[in-house]
Parts: structure tokens; sequence; C-alpha cells
């Protein structure tokens, strides 16, 4: 009785404290986050309008020579495929049209590529499912199959975990020293595959993968950085949140939300004890930053923290350790004002720039739209302003947006990658967007912010 008359209390104070802190915060109010939206709307405009009049059927725009780039020497339409449900969710019709007319008439994935299977999933299978289900022309399921098909020779390993590469004419393989985010970030793209077809077969490959890394985990629970797909021996034992890593604890907390497989729930759960023991550094007044370690002994190995780690405050959040996503966002945030947009990485130690670029990725403002839709605290409004804010100032250029080769100099470079409207513009939407825009109780966005539905 007594625990839950102090429980009370403690409630009614902690909303005491964050009413003074919202009244301390200057008002954001419902007209400047329809304005928020409609910059956002007109961003996509703009970059789409580049890549129509100078990329067109091409995979991506090269903003500073007008001119575009193919992955591959046949294009495989990564922007239009990446772009299709942000236009959807943008409310931007004409430009889904476009995109989808593109995509139907000209996609064609028997081509002679050896293609990067989790590049090719994450942008492609997954942005071909997430348009089917949004738009319901059963044309883009058959096209995502097509592909499912085509990369499924990549599991054929003594282990079950991919090759990195597969030729999607021939099914030949190549490379075996993979990583646990290349392994890990196919669970929700051939699950859902399996659950849209009613074939178990894509749902199991990607399944024995992710948990075959999970099996692999050191004795202190965390896993490395390369690991060899057919001894399942690691050949870089380098801990961290970031590339490599990153969206193979990602994708386990969103398959158990997605498919309700309690397997991908206890590996999640286990890994985040670990990561929160021995990644996370707590001592900076700046926020928490993510160290990298040995994996076996959780002994640091050094200070680097980029713009792939901020992805981690969002899954924090998004799995409900609230508190530990808001250190960490601090930290995000920090990262950015101090160079007044993120590097790629830098020395959270010293405050140096490892990498200076920033190639307009999305994940600081992905942590920042969870982290506002799960708190409602006004702070991250202001935060999405001030990120959406440099974007719109420092990258746009007359034809779209562009990369920056340095966030010192701000000298841009001639790339826009299709992330930028599958995730970056879409995070940026979602940041000031009304609620029912996307519900998160219904979906789960995929690492490319691919909105999955989630059936029961
Ligand atoms: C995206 O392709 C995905 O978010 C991936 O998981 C990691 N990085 C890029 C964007 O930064």
């Amino acid at each position: 009785m007594r625990f839950k008359k102090l429980s009370l209390l403690l409630l009614a104070v902690g909303s005491f404290l964050f009413s003074i802190a919202q009244l301390n915060r200057p008002v954001f109010n419902e007209e400047m986050k329809k304005q928020m939206c409609e910059r956002v709307r007109e961003a996509a405009r703009h970059a789409w309008k580049g890549y129509t009049d100078y990329a067109w059927g091409h995979d991506d725009l090269k903003p500073l020579t007008k001119s575009y780039r193919d992955w591959y020497q046949t294009p495989l339409l990564m922007t239009p495929v990446d772009a299709f449900d942000t236009f959807i969710l943008l409310g931007l019709t004409d430009e889904a049209t476009a995109a989808k007319k593109l995509v139907l008439d000209k996609l064609n994935f028997n081509i002679d590529a050896n293609v990067q299977v989790f590049e090719i999933t994450i942008r492609l299978l997954a942005g071909l499912q997430s348009a089917y289900e949004l738009d319901g022309d059963p044309r883009f399921l058959q096209l995502a199959q097509d592909l499912a098909n085509r990369l499924m020779p990549a599991f054929h390993s003594k282990t079950g975990m991919p090759y990195r590469y597969v030729h999607l004419q021939t099914g030949a393989t190549a490379d075996s020293i993979n990583n646990p985010a290349e392994i890990g970030t196919l669970m929700l793209e051939f699950g859902k595959l399996s659950k849209l077809t009613g074939d178990p077969q894509y749902y199991n490959a990607a399944k024995k993968a992710i948990l075959y890394v999970y099996k692999q985990r050191s004795a202190i629970d965390l896993v490395g950085e390369q690991i060899d797909i057919n001894t399942g021996q690691w050949v870089s034992t380098k801990s961290h949140i970031s590339g490599y890593i990153d969206s193979y604890y990602e994708y386990l907390y969103k398959s158990w939300l997605l498919f309700g497989d309690r397997d991908f729930k206890t590996a999640f759960d286990k890994h985040q004890v670990a990561i929160k023991k021995y990644l996370i550094d707590r001592k900076s007044a700046n926020g928490w930053f993510m160290r990298q370690v040995n994996m076996h002994t959780g002994k640091q190995i050094a200070t680097i923290y980029g713009a792939l780690d901020a992805f981690y405050a969002g899954l924090c959040a998004f799995s409900g350790d609230i508190n530990t996503a808001k250190k960490i966002q601090q930290a995000n945030y920090y990262m950015w004002t101090k160079f007044n947009i993120e590097p790629e990485a830098f020395n959270y130690k010293t405050d140096s720039i490892v990498s200076p670029y920033y190639i307009l990725r999305p994940e600081n403002l992905e942590s920042c739209f969870y982290l506002y839709r799960l708190t409602q605290d006004r702070k991250y409004l202001i935060e999405g302003k001030r990120m959406v804010d440099d974007i719109l100032l420092h990258c746009r250029n007359e034809v779209g947006f562009a990369s920056l080769n340095n966030v010192k100099s701000l000298e841009k470079s001639n790339s826009m990658e299709s992330f930028f409207f599958a995730e970056t513009l879409k995070y940026a939407y979602l940041i000031f967007a009304p609620v029912a825009t996307l519900d998160l109780k219904q979906t789960v966005l995929t690492t490319e912010a691919h909105p999955f539905k989630i059936k029961k």
C-alpha cells in the first residue's frame, strides 16, 4: 500500500516536472508543425524533379554534374523503388504515380549482375513489398518474389548464413566473409515475403541465418564485426553498434514485433544487457556515447562514434527503454550541433573528426522521430527542426540534395543516395506529421524505413 502511494507521488512529481520543462521550451504549435511538413514535402518534390530531369530510369541522381549513377551495368531503379512509399506517406500523389509507372514498366531482375544481397534486400525487396502493401498492385509483389528467388542461393553456405554477393542470373555466390548486419538484416524482408506469399522458405532461411550469428555470440553476449559464413569463426572481434553490426540488433527486435516469434525477443534481450554493460560510455557530460570494444573481453578499443550509431537511441525508445534513449539522443544531437551537421565519425573523447563526410544519412532524425513520438517532449521537435534546417541549408543545390565531402568546409559531393528519399525525408516528415500518418502499433519500419504492416 505504502509502495503504491509512493509510486503515485513519484508519478505526480514526474509529470509536474515534465510540464515545467515543457513551459520553458519555445512553443512549437500545430501551425509550425504543418510548415515543417510542407518544407519537407517541397524538398522531396525538388529532389524528385532533379531525378526525373537528369537521372530518369537510373539508380541515383548525381546532383553536382546533373547526371546519374548506376550501381551495376543495368539500372535497378534504386531511387523510385526507395522513394515510392515516402511519396505515399507525404501525400505526393503525382510523384508516387510516376515512380510506380517507372518501376512497373522498367524494373527487371533478369540481369547480368553480381549484387550485394544486403543492399538489394533493404532497398528493393523491402521497397517493393511496402509498395504492395500500400498500393495493392500485385505486380509489386511479383517483382519482390522474383528478386527474392534470385537472392536465395546466397543462403547456400555451410552454416546457412548468406554470402555477401549473388549473381542475379546464375545464382553464383561470392565473398564468404560477412558481418552481422548484412546477415541479420534480411529477416524482415524475407519473413514478410513468406507471410505475403504463404511460402515459408524465405522466412526459414533468413531466421536460420540471423540466429546463427546469435549462436556465435561471445561468452559476454556480444558479436564481432566480421564472420566466416562457412566455418562460423569470427574474423574481426571488434564489437560496437555501428556499421557491419547495427541493424542486426535492430532486426532482432523488429522481427519479434512483426512476426511475434519469441526466439528473436530472447536474443534481443540477451544482447541488450551486454550492450548496456559494455558499449555505452556514460562519462561524458554531452550524453551517452557508444564505444568500440573487444567482443570477448569487453575491453575498450576506441571512443569513435558516428552518424550510423545514432539509430540506437531510436531502437532503445521503440523497445521501451526511454531513459537510455534520451541520453543517447543527447549525444546524437551534440554530435550534430558541434559540427553544424554530423560527420560520419568523430572521437567523442577528443571532439575531433575521424571521417568528415555527411552522405545525407537519416539515423539522427530517425531517433528524434521515435523519441518525439514516444515522449511527446517538444524538445525533439526543436531538435528535429534544427537538423532539417541544416540539411535544407547546406545540402540543397539547384537540382536536388548533395552529400557533403566535409562538414567543416561544407564542400558538396556528387551523390544523392536513394535512402535520402526512403529514410531521411520520411523521418523528417514523420517528426512533425500527425500520428495517424504512421501508427507504430500497426507498422514496423524496416532499416530502410519501409513500412511493413503488422498482421496478427
Ligand atoms: C541505410 O541504407 C540503412 O539505414 C542501413 O541500415 C544503414 N545505413 C543506411 C543509411 O545511413
